[in-house]
């Protein structure tokens, strides 16, 4: 886990975005698919980033600097569908935007939920953000819900899906319910950045 970990700061829309100075770690994915989550677990603290069970509640940036050496920028999540489409394309609005504004990116964090390895939405956003250039990994979150099975079912179709991403080197596991996912996820941020 991350030793330091503090909340610096949240924007609504892309006006007045910090220029950090700093490598930003961008966390990306669907509503709910527990980017906020992620924060709270690989910083082992249970309140840094807000999490929720309704999904389409952050419409927010939040940045939050780490071992104050890098920022942890949580995007708006994307593709909740009880919001209209104009709301939805503001979402998407903001996220391009934070993507051509930022001159920080080191690295893009794409979440995706290990029971939804197929969702045309992350593909879209795979594309987007490839195409953009940026250094972009996956992780495949709430693996605590899948039995063995269905883990094995779900990777195949990840790897269908997403040709070249290898394990543990451009796609890692993980849930908030298991410490043993961070090392290596930790390591490969620090040495990423
Ligand atoms: N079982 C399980 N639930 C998770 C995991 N990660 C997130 N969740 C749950 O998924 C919901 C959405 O999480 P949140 O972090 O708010 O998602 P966000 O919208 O991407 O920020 C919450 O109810 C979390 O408790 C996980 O690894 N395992
Ligand atoms: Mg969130």
């Amino acid at each position: 886990m991350f030793r330091s970990a503090e909340y610096t700061g949240t924007y609504f829309n892309t006006e007045g975005l910090p220029t950090t100075g700093l490598p930003e770690v961008v966390l990306c994915g669907r509503s709910n698919v527990g980017k906020s989550s992620f924060i709270n677990s690989i910083c082992n603290r249970e309140k840094l980033a807000k999490t929720s069970s309704t999904p389409g509640k952050t419409r927010t940036i939040n940045y939050y600097l780490i071992e104050k050496s890098f920022y942890f920028v949580d995007l708006p999540g994307f593709g909740y569908a009880k919001v209209s489409r104009s709301e939805q394309a503001k979402w998407a609005d903001v996220i391009d935007k934070y993507f051509n504004f930022s001159k920080n990116i080191a690295l893009s964090i794409h979440l995706i939920d290990a029971f939804v390895p197929d969702s045309n939405l992350d593909g879209d956003f795979h594309n987007f953000v490839t195409a953009k250039g940026f250094r972009d990994i996956k992780l495949l979150t709430k693996t605590d819900k899948l039995n063995q099975k269905e883990m094995s079912k779900n990777l195949k179709i990840f790897s269908e899906n997403y040709p070249g991403y290898v394990r543990d080197e451009s796609f890692f596991l993980y849930s908030i319910k298991n410490s043993k996912y961070q090392k290596t996820l930790v390591k490969f941020i620090l040495n990423n950045l």
